[in-house]
């Protein structure tokens, strides 16, 4: 058989660090993207801390993981999606849209 589409496989076998689940029985912390940024920028959490980001703009947003473990998927306006982190770590993002938009998450243990 052969694989041709091997980018399906990308990231099978390899670390898991967010998933779209909300956390439950914690407060979620808040990203805001305004006006094409995200606020605050750096963000700073504990593993097991959820990051809701939330888009205020009239263009779609997305907040994706510049190694595409995560992401919210596409952001209309006044959505917000919940993204749980359980690894420590620093993970820089983007906006798939405006990839000039970028942020930073940092896990700490
Ligand atoms: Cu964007």
């Amino acid at each position: 058989m052969r694989l041709t589409r091997r980018q399906v496989c990308f990231g099978a076998g390899g670390a898991i660090v967010g998933s779209a689940l909300p956390a439950s029985g914690s407060t979620p912390v808040v990203v805001d993207i305004r006006s094409f940024v995200f606020e605050p920028a750096e963000i700073t959490i504990r593993a097991g801390e959820t990051i809701v980001w939330i888009n205020h703009d009239f263009a779609p947003h997305t907040a994706t993981d510049d190694e595409v473990n995560w992401d919210t998927g596409e952001l209309e306006k006044d959505a917000q999606a919940a993204i749980r982190f359980d690894t420590p770590g620093t993970y820089p993002y983007f906006c798939a849209y405006h990839p000039h938009m970028t942020g930073t998450v940092i896990v700490t243990a």
